[in-house]
């Protein structure tokens, strides 16, 4: 594509670099929002052969490329306009630092040298800066020879170590600079072995297997950081030969199927509370872990074992005592053959304890999840969505709301790894389309979104994305007609409660809008039938599931950490 220049030979520019150096690192999908300065790059992406998704929100690119990073271990990319454009891109990279997703931000910014004095450029504004207490790293580029090493310096941070957000900064007039075909060719950089493996020491192994041996209710806990290992096999067979009960955190769920003997996820409050050693793996005791500590764990001493990446992550809540600092793969091989061949299981009083709980608890709630109650509650909607999931296992399953994502999260079984896509660390509302857009994308295989009302709101325009792009998609939101209820009143004035949303809406009509399939669900049994429907044909399809408004409850399973007024409740 390069011009001919008569006395130079053949040019290339800023715009054909970054494409190359893009390419020759294997990243050829882009999710982006076009306008000044990228629109043309998009366009000159998509004619070189790359796959330009465009959203209609940046953030919603934005938590595609994170999610996309989850499920490749490429960076995910999001390609946005300077400032409003960036700054709508900077939630989600701060959602994919926060939740250790390798993903880069690529935005245009205005011309340095009037931003830097201040002078009011189109859309002004000190990005970089902005962008790196936000993110893992933070680079800009000024020359078109050092595209290939800003790009690779962004694929490196953003991959090695702990994964995270990383920002590149691309000025308008670097992608137009121009310069010699082949100088420029020779200024990209393949990055080699861009997440190099890193080996645990033997005497941390040791260390680790001694505490597991003197275990005498041993719990392991998995995390989104052992599903994005990608060690599958292998952790596996540690459970398994370890005979040890383990507890997955809500996106390593499937990882092994939740169906699986040793699968304590049924028994949570049991085994938190009487476990004398706990092994994590690629799970971080913050708050969703009760930060290691208090009621949540009981009072029977414990020690912990923890497997992670990222030194810095031990002793963070509570004292580790066998820190094991490599990657999860390499982690887990060296535990395993440390294991041998007489690995002694642990006492059948503590894992039969553990299975009856599990099983008197799925006992317990079986007929719940049978009614066909209408209008729907969490059970019985999400009953009938179990058993789709338990049909298609390789579906993808997307989740978010706050009674909708909790009940959803223990009522359906996942059976394989990476299959169970949600709010993540911060538990954000928003993240529900991008993530099942760069579900679809990245894996071809079908996506349901499970998505709360309020949820949905969030990211809802991206529907018109699903279906520009064909994309096997089904929506479910579960209309409760508000934010964990639509059953709230206001005591004072004319407004409604500030929780509550336009009664009886049909978001199913929004699909329609587009060409895609509506359905209205006011049972389980149509829910169920409108869901299968749209699995088999593949068709972009939002169902409106008609949940009853006072099935919810305020903030579902995390109330506890609303703030009480002391002075006056109305
Ligand atoms: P969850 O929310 O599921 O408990 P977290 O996001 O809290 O999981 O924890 C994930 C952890 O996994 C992070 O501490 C991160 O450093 C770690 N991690 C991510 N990838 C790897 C890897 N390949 N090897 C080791 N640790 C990893
Ligand atoms: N904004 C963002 C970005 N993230 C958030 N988590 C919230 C606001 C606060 N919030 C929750 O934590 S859950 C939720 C909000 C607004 C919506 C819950 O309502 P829903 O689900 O309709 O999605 P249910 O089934 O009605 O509980
Ligand atoms: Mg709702």
């Amino acid at each position: 594509m390069a011009e001919e220049n008569e006395e130079t030979g053949a040019l290339t520019d800023g715009f054909h670099l970054v494409i190359e150096a893009l390419k020759l690192n294997d990243i050829n999908t882009i999710y982006n929002v076009p306008g000044i300065p990228i629109t043309d790059l998009g366009r000159m992406m998509q004619a070189e052969g790359m796959r330009v998704l465009s959203f209609r929100h940046e953030q919603n690119a934005g938590y595609a490329a994170a999610i996309a990073g989850f499920l490749t271990q490429k960076p995910g990319i999001c390609l946005t306009v300077s400032a409003p454009g960036f700054l709508n891109g900077l939630t989600a990279l701060a959602h994919a630092t926060t939740n250790c997703f390798p993903m880069i931000l690529i935005s245009g910014s205005s011309e340095r040298e009037i931003v830097d004095l201040q002078q009011g450029d189109y859309e002004e504004m000190d990005q970089l800066a902005i962008a790196k207490p936000l993110c893992k790293a933070a680079y800009r580029v000024l020359h078109a020879e050092d595209i290939g090493i800003g790009i690779a310096r962004a694929i490196r941070a953003a991959v090695s170590g702990r994964p995270g957000g990383v920002y590149l900064d691309l000025p308008a007039k670097l992608l137009g600079q121009v310069m010699d075909q082949s100088a420029g060719e020779q200024s990209l950089v393949k990055v080699i072995d861009a997440a190099p493996r890193q080996l645990p020491a033997p005497d941390s192994i040791e260390r680790a297997l001694n505490v597991l041996k003197g275990a005498e209710r041993p719990l392991i806990i998995l995390g989104k950081g052992a599903a994005y290992a990608q060690a599958d096999n292998a952790i596996r067979a540690l459970v398994e030969t370890s005979g040890i009960p383990y507890l997955p955190m809500s996106m390593a769920k499937g990882l092994l199927p939740d169906t699986h003997p040793q699968s304590a996820g049924a028994a949570r409050s049991l085994v938190l509370k009487e476990s004398d050693v706990v092994m994590l793996i690629g799970a971080r005791l913050n708050w969703l872990l009760s930060h290691g500590k208090g009621k949540a764990w009981g009072t029977a001493p414990k020690k912990f074992v923890h497997i992670d990446i990222e030194p810095r992550e031990m002793d963070s809540n509570v004292e580790i005592v066998a820190p094991v600092v490599g990657d999860i793969g390499s982690c887990v091989d060296a535990l395993l053959s440390g294991m041998g061949n007489d690995w002694k299981v642990p006492p059948s009083t503590w894992t039969g304890a553990v299975k009856e709980k599990v099983d008197s608890n799925v006992a317990r709630m079986a007929p719940r999840l049978q009614n066909n109650n209408g209008p729907m509650d969490y059970h019985g909607a999400l009953g009938a969505l179990r058993t789709i999931i338990k049909e298609r296992p390789d579906a993808i399953l997307v989740n978010e709301g706050a009674n909708t994502l909790d009940f959803a999260r223990s009522i359906i079984d996942m059976y394989q790894p990476r299959k169970r896509l949600d709010v993540g660390t911060w538990g954000v509302m928003g993240v529900g389309m991008g993530t099942a857009i760069a579900a679809a994308v990245e894996t071809g295989k079908p996506v349901l979104a499970i998505e709360g009302d309020s949820a949905f709101g969030f990211s809802g325009m991206e529907v018109e994305t699903i279906c520009r792009y064909n994309l096997p998609v089904c929506v479910v939101v579960f209309n409760n007609g508000g934010i964990y209820r639509g059953t709230d009143e206001n005591s004072a004035g004319d407004d409604v409660a500030t929780t509550v949303f336009v009664k009886d809406a049909r978001y199913d009509k929004m699909m329609e809008a587009f060409g895609g399939v509506g359905f209205n669900a006011t049972s389980p049994n149509e829910l169920s039938q409108a869901v299968n429907a749209a699995m088999d044909s593949g068709k972009p399809t939002l169902v409106n599931a008609v949940i009853d408004a006072e099935a919810g409850t305020e903030s579902g399973r995390i109330g506890n950490l609303n703030p009480q007024s002391v002075v006056a409740k109305k």
